[in-house]
Parts: structure tokens; sequence; C-alpha cells
């Protein structure tokens, strides 16, 4: 074991950034290119990841100091070879802060009085090839100033505000959320006038590191305000002024559908906080806020009375004087479940659910791991082979045959898209002490069963610790949940948005299966596929359920 420096990498020409955010505590365990710190400048937030895995032993720096590259951040404790070779360390790409001209070309030629158009374009924002567009601050007509920021752009680990090159009116919008933009892009036709349509120089943006995501995705984020037919806010709802927060902050509003114009921020110069959106969360499920969507949808709701009354017209909950009844003791409920409960509700009521139900014929697949094993019982570094490790090659099978289940919803209204994914990270739900979470198998189509089962071991085990990492509970594609080991026939498994489907499985049963003379004692697995209706059919669904028991029926087709 040592103790290994961990500093600020290279992050462009950007000088004296602020901590806005420390993402870790003494203690974590972390992994490389996890986020440490978010630092903000005044154009751009970016996220500070690490260079070394290990556990933190002290942080050197506190909210408010300012970093450059270089600076220490904290001092890890790496174990073995990990201390001596430092890796790559989560390579910044740097952007120039004031250094990078924006491109302006006149459209018409400029004459000292006359009015004329001029194209804006994207400038140089270091090695961003292609970033979205997230927010968009302005619309045909609007009068703009030089460097006045036209919209948002935001990679996994930054967002960045592009101003504009020039001052005049704008004519034409050539973007629009959800777009993917580069440096050249064009964003607009603004009508300036005279001397004022000659190219102009210096409008500065600050970009940062590209690593990976940092905020937990899916159990592990914070509470939804779902409420039954209340529309997500709008994001394509021009807004003045934009929300102060920081990259994670902001992907995390938008993964809850949280209005983060809507939000206060207590943070210094009023910029938004987790908390701050656990708040905002907390009082719209209480009934004691309504979203501007909300109020739109249902201005003439009864206003929320106490415990929760009022959401869209629903009943208020019950109020119960249960000690009336008999002996009873209040509990806290665990963080875990307070967060997953909010992001279960979010999901069940705003995704239309469709649960299938099978069931897989595991005879021989079962005989097969329990000769596996046995086969190495004798050796004590062998892995114990599991069924939810077969499960989840048979997943990424039936993924790659039927792509729309590797896929998220993305937008709303006419700029909605479906998200295709060309990767395989498979979700497993655990049961813990605390509640239930959900690590991911990373690039499982990559993995032997071998492998799997012992990477779900560690991940199991690491979350009945409480030691899960966010980014080992973020990016999965699909999710099953096994209650296999503990019993039950058929269950309804909440989808795990972004995801749009679940497979939930029970307890294998020998059943009598009619083969066409007699009945034969079969391994049965019964199946519970949950699914978005809103992006795969009925039909889909059955035949996705129908190629996943086949594979479990008859391992050898998955590598047909
Ligand atoms: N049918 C019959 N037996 C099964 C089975 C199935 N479908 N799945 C597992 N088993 C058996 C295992 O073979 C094991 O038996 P042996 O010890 O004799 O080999 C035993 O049940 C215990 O298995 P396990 O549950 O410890 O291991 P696993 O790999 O099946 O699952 C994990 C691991 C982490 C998924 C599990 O421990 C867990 O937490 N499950 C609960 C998930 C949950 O709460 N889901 C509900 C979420 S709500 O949507």
């Amino acid at each position: 074991m040592a103790l290994v420096e961990v500093k600020v990498p290279d992050i462009g020409d950007v000088k004296d950034v602020a901590v806005i955010e420390l993402l870790v505590k003494v203690g974590d365990t972390v992994s490389v290119e996890q986020s440490l710190i978010t630092v903000e400048s005044d154009k751009a937030s970016m996220e500070i990841p690490s260079s070394h895995a290990g556990v933190v032993r002290e942080i050197k720096v506190a909210l408010g100091d300012k970093v450059n590259e270089g600076s220490l951040v904290l001092l890890v404790e790496a174990a073995g070879s990990a201390a001596v070779a430092v890796p790559a360390a989560a390579p910044a790409a740097p952007a120039p802060v004031a250094a990078a001209p924006v491109a302006a070309v006149p459209v018409a030629a400029a004459s000292a009085a006359a009015s004329s158009l001029v194209e804006v374009f994207v400038p140089d924002i270091g090695d961003f090839e292609s970033v979205a567009v997230i927010e968009v601050f302005v619309k045909v007509g609007d009068s703009i100033k030089v460097e006045q920021s036209l919209i948002t752009v935001e990679s996994d680990k930054a967002s960045m505000e592009i101003p504009s090159s020039h001052a005049g009116v704008i004519k034409e919008f050539k973007v629009k959320l959800g777009d993917k933009v580069a440096k050249g892009s064009l964003l607009a036709l603004v009508e300036v006038q005279g001397a004022a349509a000659a190219p102009v120089a210096a409008a500065p943006v600050a970009a940062a590191p590209v690593t990976a995501p940092a905020a937990a995705a899916v159990v592990a984020a914070p509470a939804a305000a779902a409420v039954v037919a209340v529309p997500a806010h709008d994001p394509s709802v021009l807004k003045g002024k934009l929300p102060h927060a920081s990259p994670s902050i902001r992907r995390m509003a938008r993964e809850l559908g949280v209005p983060l114009d809507e939000v206060k921020g207590t943070g210094p110069n009023g910029r938004i906080q987790e908390q701050d959106l656990q708040a905002f969360v907390k009082a719209v499920m209480a009934g004691a806020v309504q979203t501007a969507a909300q109020k739109a949808v249902a201005p003439a709701a009864a206003p929320a009375a106490a415990g929760g009354a009022g959401l869209a017209g629903l009943l208020p909950w019950p109020k119960v004087d249960f000690e009336k009844f008999g002996a009873i003791e209040r509990k806290d409920l665990s963080r875990i479940k307070k967060i997953s409960g909010a992001n279960l509700h979010r999901n069940w009521v705003v995704i239309p659910h469709v649960t299938n139900h099978d069931d897989a014929d595991i005879t021989e697949l079962e005989a097969f791991r329990v000769q596996t094993n046995k086969e190495n019982e004798k050796n004590p570094a062998a892995v114990k082979v599991t069924m939810l490790a077969f499960m989840i090659k048979a997943a990424v099978a039936a993924l790659k045959k039927f792509p729309e289940f590797n896929a998220s919803l993305e937008g709303e209204g006419d700029a909605q898209k479906l998200v295709l994914k060309k990767y395989f990270h498979i979700g497993f739900a655990a049961d813990t002490p605390n509640g239930l979470v959900v690590p991911v198998i990373k690039d499982a189509d990559k993995k032997g069963i071998f492998e799997i089962s012992a990477e779900m071991g560690e991940l199991a085990k690491k979350a009945r610790d409480g030691k899960l990492g966010p980014a080992e509970m973020s990016g999965g594609c699909f999710t099953i949940s096994s209650l296999g080991g503990i019993g039950g026939r058929y269950f309804t498994p909440i989808i795990n948005a972004p995801e749009v489907a679940i497979m939930g499985v029970c307890k294998s049963q020998i059943e009598p299966k009619w083969d066409g003379k007699a009945f034969q004692p079969r391994l049965m697995l019964p199946l519970s596929l949950s699914w978005d209706h809103r992006v795969i059919d009925g039909a889909a669904a059955a035949r996705f359920n129908v190629y996943f028991a086949s594979l479990l029926a008859d391992f050898r087709r998955i590598v047909l």
C-alpha cells in the first residue's frame, strides 16, 4: 500500500477555477476516472477525475478553493502496482478560456450604416467532436449582445455556454435541443448594424475533460416528482437565465425531469446543489409546490393540503391514527429506500408498463451449471457459476437480436428520439440490508460466464456492505431482477429508467411437461419481462421472451 497524490490534470488554459463540489470523502474507495471534485469557471463547469484507484486518505481541497493544473486534490492509498504505474489520468480535453476566437462570417458585405446578416458559429471548444445542445437561451427576434450566451452544450463531464460573436437581432436560429454540434457548426443568422458586421474575435468558451459518467444513474439518483397526468418539464420552453448548476446536477435534473430553472440554489452565487434538487422534489412530492408544468395542466386543482394532498386531483393520502388500533413503532426509511422508492414511483407512474410472463426449460443448463461447479469444487480459486450469469449472457444475445430493448427515450414531444446503444451493460437487482440497488456488469458481451459470476459476486458483496460507487451503478442497458434464490412464481418488475425493459426471474421448479407421448419432469424457470409500451410492442416482447427462454433451454444457441 502506498499513498499517491492525485492532482488536477491538464484542464486547458483554465486558471484559478473554484471548487464547487466535493464528490468523494475520506474513506471512500475510488476508481480510476471516477469524478472527485467539480470546478467551475465563468462559463463552464467540469468534473475532475481520479488518476488512481484506491481509498481516499486525505482531501487537500475545500469548497471554494481555487485550483489549477497540478493542484493536489487528494491522497489515495493505492494497492500494489496501482501505486507505481500512474494511469493516464483522465486526459483533459483542454480548451482555452480566453483564446478561442468565434468564427463569424458576414453573409452580406457590411457597410458603415447598413444592416447585414452574419453567421454565428460554434467557436473552438477544444477536443470535443460532437456535443449535445441541452439549453437554448434565445429565439428568433431576440436582440443579443456580443458574448451573450446562446446555447449550453454538454458532454459527459462538462457543460459550457456558447456565446455570440455579434450583437444584433436573431433572424434565424439553426439548432434545437438535442442537436449535436461541433466547432464550426452554424448557430444563427444575426442581423447586425454597420461596422458591427465585421468579424469579431475572441468570444471565449471553456471546455472540460470528458471521462466516465459520475452520477449514479439508477436507484442511486434522488427522488423524482412523478405525478399522474402531469407532463414532464418542457425544456424546449425558452428561458432567459441559465440555472447555475454543475454538469452532474444538470444531468440528474434532466434524468428526473426536474425543471432546474424553478429550483432555488442555496450554494455560492445561488448555485443549485444536490440538496436543493432533493428539497425541490420533496416539496413537489408533498404537494407543497407545483412545477410550472403542473400549474399549466391543473390550474384549478385544489391547493395542496398537508400530507400530500392535491397532486393532480388525486385523493389525499389517508391519514390514520394507527395508535388507536394498537401498539406501533415508527422507523426512518433508509437513504437507499427513500431514493429508490422515489425513482420506482416515477418509473411506475411515467412508463406505461406491460409484463409478459413465460417459462424457460433450464433442465440441461442447471445440470451443466451444477456439473461445472462440481468439477471446480477442489480448486479454491474457482468461481461459483450462477444461473444469473447465464441469464446475463442470454440477455446480451437477446438485446443484440432485438435492439429496441437496448434503448432509451430521449427528449420530449416532436423532438423525442430513441437512443439505440451499441454497448451491453447489464444491471442486476441486489437485495441489501438497506434496500435495493442495481450494480451494473459493464460490457457483459465481452465477458465469459466465470468472469461475470466473479464480478457479480464482488458487486453483490460491495452492495451489501454499502460500498458500491456511483460508477458501478450507472450506464445500465437492461436489468435482471432475480428472486430465484428466494421463491415466488411471477411478479411485475418496475422498469429501471431510462432503460426500457427489465427481466424478472423467480424460483425454478420441477414441473410435468408433455413431450408428445408422456409427461416429463422438467426444471422450469418463471420469467416476467416488463417493457415500456412507448418503445416496445407486445409482439416484440413475446418474441424477446421466447428467444431468451430458448437460449436458456439450449445454451448452444448463443453461439449460432
Ligand atoms: N431458481 C431456483 N434456485 C435459484 C434460482 C432460481 N431462479 N436462482 C438462484 N437460485 C439458487 C442458487 O442456485 C443458490 O443456490 P445454491 O446456494 O444451492 O447454489 C441460491 O438460490 C441462492 O442464490 P443467490 O440469490 O444467493 O444468488 P443469485 O446469483 O441467484 O443472486 C443476487 C444474486 C445478488 C441477485 C441475489 O442475492 C439478490 O439480491 N436477489 C434479490 C434481488 C431482488 O431483490 N429483486 C427484486 C427487486 S424488485 O424489482
